[in-house]
């Protein structure tokens, strides 16, 4: 079990400590040729949050960040923490109307931006119930009439005291990017975020002070949050930050910043594979140790392949917003089954459940995922959601599982990706990962189209390789591959060729929107 004091604040385990330790010198973060220490980071997060007090921000109130991946959202979460404030993370691309939503639901009361994502807060800003103040990051040049960040902090004081949160204040909220309804806020205390370095990083990945993590998991998602913030600066170890990182800028930010641990999601993977399938020879990507792979389930295909041209394994896992990170994985020295998504983090449980009784189904049987350990849902001003998702102290995060008899937990399907067909329950993510398996194939999505007769069929959207034939042929090959391949009622009886699958800002599926489509 984890242990922390009753007072503790994440700001200054994450970044103070390090410099009363004789780390102030390590490098805590990596931004194109730019270098910040550990020393240099504690100033510019004393500095805002010196600004930040001065503007008015009170312990509890909420701060919008809203930036891509650069120091100053970094800077940005850690201040308002700093000052007992709560960090709300935004994504990119939320419009308007969403951040309405969001800012709304949340009663923030201040909001610190990029100039090139500002127009869509001034658009929200009218709808804004709570908001008082905007702080607006100059890099591009654009005009606007809000404070201006780098007058505020070059005005402020260079030494700050940490409020005195206690563990269970709350230090982080993160509205779930959501595959179906409107987002909910997920929240977070100082002890929770610590927790996710102090279970998964440190005894999955074996993190530690000479590792450089990087990758492109935005930082407003929980997982790049975890991977490319509270991981790192946990064991005053480096971040690689790159803003809007495809392929060729992972491979540059490796060889550049010598990450350690590649963070980012299957379908970043597979595009690396694509563009670079030989990437280690284009690039010095020798730095390496291991990749993390979250978001989707992580198929065969992906990590042989990727270990084949990298030589390394990505260590897939199962997380979300709500519970912070990553709870079920494989840890860094076990045999990695990649079937599976592996064992209970340390100081996580599991149990597979009957999700009409409660009652633990037995091993090998197919139910639902109820999880408890260090971090768990809780969400912000939702009891109706919060009744349902956690249930006797179990969270369920909505996940199919089949706990197996070597101890593994193997991923199934979201609750409610599971197809149900003539009375047979296939679970859409083990039918896609056998479509993927044909080299015609680039992306695919599996969902339960009505039908009549059978109640559900398997229908298959299928986004062919540039050279790939689309047509009865290709259908009949996909066909044939997937029963001879699993129990023939799971083959799609349904193939539609699609040019792109519609995916949330995060990478997930959107298979509500296909199953939407097949309704109406
Ligand atoms: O949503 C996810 O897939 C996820 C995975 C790992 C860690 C955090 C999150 C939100």
């Amino acid at each position: 079990e984890l242990h922390y004091p009753e007072e503790i604040n994440v700001a200054t385990r994450l970044v103070d400590r390090h410099v009363e330790e004789g780390r102030g010198d390590n490098v805590a973060i990596r931004f194109g040729d730019a270098e910040i220490t550990y020393a240099e980071l504690r100033t510019r997060v004393n500095r805002l949050g010196n600004a930040l007090k001065e503007r008015g921000v009170e312990p509890g109130d909420r701060v919008v960040v809203r930036f891509t991946n650069r120091p100053e959202a970094v800077v940005s979460c850690l201040a308002a923490q700093k000052i007992g404030a709560v960090a709300l993370p935004s994504m990119k691309l939320l419009r308007a109307k969403e951040l309405v939503h969001i800012i709304n639901n949340a009663e923030a009361s201040t909001v610190i931006v990029y100039d090139d994502l500002l127009d869509e807060i001034d658009e929200a800003l009218p709808d804004l119930d709570t908001v008082d103040d905007v702080i607006v990051v100059q890099r591009h040049g654009i005009e606007h009439d809000h404070a201006d960040y780098d007058d505020l902090t070059a005005a402020a004081d260079d030494d700050l005291d940490a409020h005195p949160t206690t563990r269970d204040d709350l230090a982080l909220m993160l509205y779930t990017s959501g595959t179906t309804g409107q987002p909910k806020g997920a929240t977070h205390t100082h002890r929770q975020v610590l927790a996710t370095a102090d279970s998964y990083a440190n005894y999955c990945l074996n993190a530690a002070e000479d590792d450089v993590f990087g990758g492109n998991p935005p930082l407003p998602f929980a997982y790049g949050y975890g991977d490319l913030l509270t991981f790192p600066l946990r064991v005053g170890a480096t971040t690689s930050l790159v803003e809007n990182a495809g392929p060729g800028d992972l491979l540059e930010a490796i060889e550049n910043h010598g990450i350690t641990v590649l963070c980012s999601i299957p379908t970043a993977f597979n595009q690396m594979l694509s563009k670079f399938p030989d990437g280690h020879e284009n690039y010095d990507t020798d730095s390496l140790r291991l990749a993390v792979s979250a978001g989707e389930p992580l198929t065969h295909n992906t990590f042989n392949r990727f270990k084949d041209a990298y030589g390394v394994e990505i260590y897939d896992g199962i997380g979300t917003t709500e519970m912070l990170h990553i709870f079920v994985s494989h840890r860094e020295g076990q045999e990695i089954d990649p079937g599976a998504t592996g064992y209970p983090v340390p100081g996580y449980e599991c149990k597979v459940i009957d999700p009409d009784t409660g009652e633990e189904v037995p091993r090998g049987e197919a139910g639902l995922l109820a999880v408890r350990g260090p971090t768990g849902i809780s969400y912000w001003d939702r009891p109706d959601k919060q009744a349902e998702a956690l249930v006797d102290g179990w969270s369920l995060p909505g996940d199919i599982y089949v706990h197996r008899e070597d101890d593994r937990l193997e991923y199934k399907s979201r609750e409610d990706d599971l197809i149900i067909s003539s009375g047979y329950n296939i679970p859409g993510p083990e039918v896609e990962a056998v479509i993927e398996e044909r080299e015609e194939v680039s992306e695919v999505a599996v969902i339960g189209a009505p039908d009549e007769e059978r109640g559900q069929i398997v229908k298959a959207f299928v986004v062919p390789i540039a050279d790939a034939k689309a047509g009865e042929d290709l259908t009949e090959t996909i066909q044939t591959h997937v029963k001879n391949t699993l129990a023939p009622y799971k083959y799609p009886r349904a193939v539609e060729y699609v040019d792109e699958l519609p995916r949330t800002e995060t990478g997930k599926i959107q298979r509500v929107k296909l199953r939407e489509r097949e309704r109406d």
